[in-house]
């Protein structure tokens, strides 16, 4: 019995891993946008997988607003909400409530049925960069990366990569910091998030979904940090929509290849 769990485990993970050294998608950061972002993009058929640092996938969304765990989402999202199928409540006109355990769990089965591969415990450290492009992701695991061990990567090649790693815009730094490139942003770089204006930050967060290098697409706080936009707290309907437009403009990103 002990063998057969084992081998069984062992056997389907390396499977799982293998079928995905070649993606259409590769998602960096499992908080609501990029989540959201993979459950279109494997709803669409592409081959894509979610990569997170963290043991739990969810981002900043289990935890509501100062672990008070509900989250508040607008009418506008909506839409988004009814489809994955999550339980609200309305609050007031316009306004809804979703326990933010629920809308974090519901997310990552929605996305993980749609057919999309999260791998957890995965750090995305680099990016592979040729002929002005970026096409894939460099991994480790992150003890490996915690511990401070000098151990190499493994990639995944993918005709778009997302960087959905929120308030630190990691990938987005990492690429222009490592080949000196502008980035299609208002600095060409990385500007950093502004402080907080809730209505303001909403509405930028879906203007900055976008791609902003070839192959390198930014969705959610991600996408404000790059522009140099608002922070909004603990309302999620931009990341919902950020998520869903990104995942738009990939396939069209994937298609034209
Ligand atoms: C692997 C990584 C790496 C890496 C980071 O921050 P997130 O929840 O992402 P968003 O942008 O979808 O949602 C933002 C939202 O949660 C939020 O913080 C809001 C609305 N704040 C408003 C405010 O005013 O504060 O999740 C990002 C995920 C996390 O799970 C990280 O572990 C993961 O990305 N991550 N995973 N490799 N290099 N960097």
């Amino acid at each position: 019995m002990e063998t057969l769990v084992s081998r069984g485990i062992i056997e389907s993970y390396f499977a799982k891993l293998n079928s995905c050294l070649e993606l259409d998608a590769a998602i960096v950061g499992g908080g609501p946008s990029g989540i959201v972002a993979a459950y279109y993009l494997a709803k669409a058929g592409r081959k894509v997988a979610l990569l997170d640092r963290k043991l739990s996938p969810g981002g900043g969304m289990w935890g509501g607003a100062m672990m008070f765990n509900d989250i508040v989402v607008q009418e506008e999202a909506m839409p988004i909400v009814r489809e994955l199928g999550l339980s609200y409540r309305q609050y007031r006109e316009g306004t809804y409530i979703i326990d933010s355990v629920h809308a974090t769990a519901g997310l990552l089965f929605k996305a993980t049925q749609a057919g999309a591969t999260i791998f957890n415990c995965y750090s995305v450290e680099d990016v592979v960069y040729k002929q002005g492009r970026v096409g894939g992701v460099v991994v480790n695991w992150t003890p490996v990366l915690r511990e401070g061990l000098h151990v190499d990567p493994l990639t995944l090649i993918s005709k778009t990569v997302l960087d959905a790693t929120g308030h630190d815009c990691e990938i987005a730094r990492t690429v222009a910091r490592k080949n000196g490139v502008r980035l299609k942003t208002p600095t060409g770089g990385v500007a950093g998030e502004m402080s907080m204006d809730a209505a303001e930050g909403e509405r930028t967060t879906i203007d900055n979904t976008k791609e902003i290098y070839p192959g390198l697409f930014v969705s959610g706080m991600a996408a404000n940090g790059v522009s140099g936009s608002f922070r909004m707290g603990p309302i999620f309907g931009g990341m919902l929509m950020s998520g869903k437009k990104v995942a738009e403009l990939m396939l069209k990103a994937i298609e034209a290849q």
